[in-house]
C-alpha cells in the first residue's frame, strides 16, 4: 500500500503567493534546488513506496511568466488571449472580488495597451484564459512533462474558478454577491474537466483532487462521479469558516464554535458520498491556521491530548485523510504579535486595507493570531537545535520558539508522543477496512461534548467517542456481546462502569462493538 504525499508547489515562482505564482511551470523554485534534486527525491520516495502529489496552479500564473509578460506587450500580441483582458475604451468593467487585492478590486489597470486585466487573487496572479483552446494545451503538455516523469497526481489549486463568463456580465442577482459561489459555476467548467481527463488524467495511473473552493454538496458529484469522468477526489472548505464571525475576515466568534455544527457539516458530507464517489477529509493545510489549536486545545495542559484526538477523527472517517505537516508532531499557532512578522501577501494586504480604511489594526491582529495561514506555515520541528534543525540559513518564518519541546527528536524516544500516536493510528485504519469503507453512523448528535459514531463493515462494528471538550463527560457506550474491547485510546486513564465511560478532556476512545 502506498502512502501519498502531496507536496505544495515546487515551481519557478517570484513568491508574490508562497509560490502559488508560478513562472516556470517546468521549472524547479531556485530555494528548493535543482530538477536533479527533484528527481532524486521523486526517485528516494518511489523507493519508499511513497507516491508524490504536485500542486497544479493553473487558474493563473504569475505576472513573471514569459506567456504573461508577452501577453501585456500589445493588444495583438500572439499571448494576449492567454489572459482575461479588457480594453478601457469599453468602460470600467463589472467589478469582480479579488482575495488578496488591497481595494478587493480583481481587475488592474495596465496603461501599456490601456486595458485591465483579471486576477482573483493578487495582481502578480492574473487569470489564464482557459476558453483560449491554446492555454488549455500548454497546461496539458506540461502535465504531460510531470507524469512522464513519474509524478503520481495533482492537487488542483482553485481549479473550481477556471472558467469565466468572457463577457463579464454584472453578478447575478442569484448569487447575492457571493462571488465564490459564482466563480466555481463557470460555463464550461465540466467540459474543461472532462477535456483533461481524456486528454491527460486517463493515460496514466495517477490522482487528481480538486480543491473546491465554492463546491457544494449540490455540485460535488459533477467533479468526483467515476461516469463522468473527470476527477478523483475534491475537498470542500464548508468546515473551515465555522466559528468564524459572519462577514468579518477570519475573525473568530468570542462565542466559540459549536460541535454540534461541526458534526452537522462532516456528517453531511459523509452522506454526501455514502452511496458513490469518494470524499476527503481535513482540518489544516498551508491556508488553514494549525488544526490543534484551530479545532483543538493548545493550552499546554490539553495541546497533546487534543491533537491525537483530532488526529483520532481524520483517521477514522470515511474519507481520504489529508494530513498536513506538523500536525503529527502537534504543532501549534506562532501567534505573532507584530505585522512586520507576517509574510503571508493575504494577512499583509488586509492589513494594508484595514490601515486605508481606518480599521481597528489592532483587533484585526488579535483575530489573525488564531487564523491567519502563517500559523500553519512556520518551519517543521525536526530537534532542539538551531532554527529547530530545519537550516542552518535563515527561515522565510520565524521558528515557533517552542520547538526546543515539541520536535521529531524528542517525540521519536516516547512512545506516548503525538508522533508515535499518528503511527500507531495510520497502522490502525490500514489495520481495519471498517475504518476506512465501513458505514458512517452519527450518535447522540445533539451532544455538545462529545462527537460519537460507529463505523460498520461485514459485522464488524467500531464505535469512535471523541471529547471535544475540558471537561469530564460521561457516555454510554451501546450494548456489546462480550467485554468491552478499547481498540485505541490517546490517554493513560481509562473510566468505564457498567457500559458507561468518563472521557477526560480531550479523551479519544475506540472500542470495538462487533
Ligand atoms: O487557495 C485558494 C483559497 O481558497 C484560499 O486562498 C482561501 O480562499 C483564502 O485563504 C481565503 O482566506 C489556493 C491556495 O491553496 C492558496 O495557498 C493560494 O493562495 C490561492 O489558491 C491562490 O493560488
Amino acid at each position: 500500500m502506498f502512502e501519498c504525499l502531496h507536496s505544495t508547489h515546487v515551481f519557478t515562482s517570484p513568491n508574490d503567493d508562497n509560490g502559488y505564482d508560478i513562472s516556470d511551470y517546468r521549472g524547479i523554485m531556485k530555494e528548493f534546488g535543482t530538477m536533479k534534486d527533484f528527481d532524486e527525491l521523486l526517485k528516494g520516495m518511489h523507493q519508499r513506496k511513497i507516491k508524490l502529489v504536485l500542486d497544479l496552479v493553473v487558474n493563473h500564473s504569475s505576472d513573471e511568466h514569459v506567456w504573461f509578460r508577452e501577453s501585456r506587450k500589445s493588444r495583438t500580441n500572439p499571448y494576449r488571449n492567454y489572459y482575461h483582458w479588457w480594453n478601457a475604451e469599453k468602460g470600467k468593467p463589472s467589478h469582480r472580488y479579488s482575495f488578496f487585492d488591497v481595494e478587493g478590486s480583481a481587475w488592474k489597470y495596465d496603461s501599456t495597451t490601456d486595458a485591465y486585466y483579471l486576477h482573483y487573487f493578487s495582481e502578480k496572479q492574473p487569470d489564464l484564459n482557459w476558453e483560449n483552446p491554446k492555454v488549455r494545451k500548454e497546461i496539458y503538455d506540461m502535465m504531460h512533462f510531470w507524469f512522464k516523469k513519474g509524478v503520481d497526481g495533482f492537487r488542483m489549486d482553485v481549479i473550481s474558478a477556471i472558467s469565466k463568463d468572457t463577457t463579464f456580465p454584472e453578478l447575478p442577482a442569484k448569487y447575492k454577491g457571493d462571488y465564490i459561489a459564482y466563480y466555481a459555476e463557470g460555463p464550461y467548467l465540466h467540459k474543461y474537466l472532462k477535456e483533461m481527463n481524456e486528454k491527460i488524467l486517463s493515460k496514466y495511473d495517477v490522482i487528481s483532487v480538486a480543491e473546491g473552493l465554492g463546491v457544494t454538496t449540490e455540485t460535488a458529484h459533477k467533479f468526483v462521479d467515476q461516469e463522468r469522468k473527470e476527477l478523483d477526489m475534491l475537498y470542500h472548505f464548508e468546515g473551515m469558516g465555522l466559528g468564524y464571525l459572519p462577514g468579518q475576515f477570519r475573525q473568530m466568534d468570542p462565542k466559540g464554535k459549536s460541535l454540534t455544527d461541526f458534526k452537522k457539516i462532516y456528517s453531511k458530507w459523509d452522506s454526501v458520498f455514502a452511496k458513490k464517489g469518494w470524499g476527503t477529509i481535513y482540518l489544516g493545510n498551508h491556508d488553514q491556521p494549525r488544526m490543534v489549536t484551530r479545532w483543538g486545545n493548545d493550552a499546554p495542559k490539553y495541546r497533546e491530548a487534543s491533537s491525537k484526538m483530532l488526529t483520532t477523527f481524520l483517521l477514522t472517517m470515511r474519507a481520504t485523510p489529508y494530513y498536513y505537516f506538523g500536525d503529527e508532531l502537534g504543532m501549534n499557532n506562532i501567534k505573532f504579535d507584530k505585522i512586520e512578522d507576517y509574510r503571508d501577501i493575504e494577512t499583509i494586504n488586509y492589513y494594508r486595507k484595514l490601515q486605508n480604511e481606518g480599521g481597528d489594526l489592532d483587533y484585526f491582529l488579535q483575530g489573525q493570531k488564531i487564523s491567519a495561514r502563517d500559523n500553519g506555515r512556520t518551519p517543521f520541528q525536526w530537534d532542539d537545535s538551531k532554527n529547530a534543525g530545519f537550516t542552518k540559513g535563515k527561515p522565510w518564518l520565524k521558528v515557533n520558539p517552542n520547538y526546543k519541546k515539541i520536535n521529531v527528536a524528542a517525540q521519536e524516544k516516547d512512545p506516548d508522543s503525538v508522533l508515535n500516536y499518528f503511527r500507531k493510528m495510520v497502522r490502525l485504519r490500514k489495520s481495519l477496512p471498517e475504518l476506512i469503507y465501513g458505514k458512517y453512523e452519527l450518535l447522540d448528535r445533539d451532544n455538545e461534548k462529545v462527537y460519537a459514531y460507529t463505523r460498520a463493515l461485514n459485522k464488524k462494528k467500531v464505535l469512535v467517542l471523541l471529547n471535544f471538550s475540558t471537561s469530564l463527560t460521561k457516555f454510554e457506550i451501546p450494548k456489546t456481546s462480550g467485554s468491552l474491547n478499547v481498540l485505541m485510546n490517546n490517554i493513560a486513564s481509562l473510566n468505564i462502569k457498567n457500559n458507561i465511560v468518563t472521557l477526560e478532556p480531550y479523551q479519544a476512545l475506540l472500542i470495538r462493538l462487533k
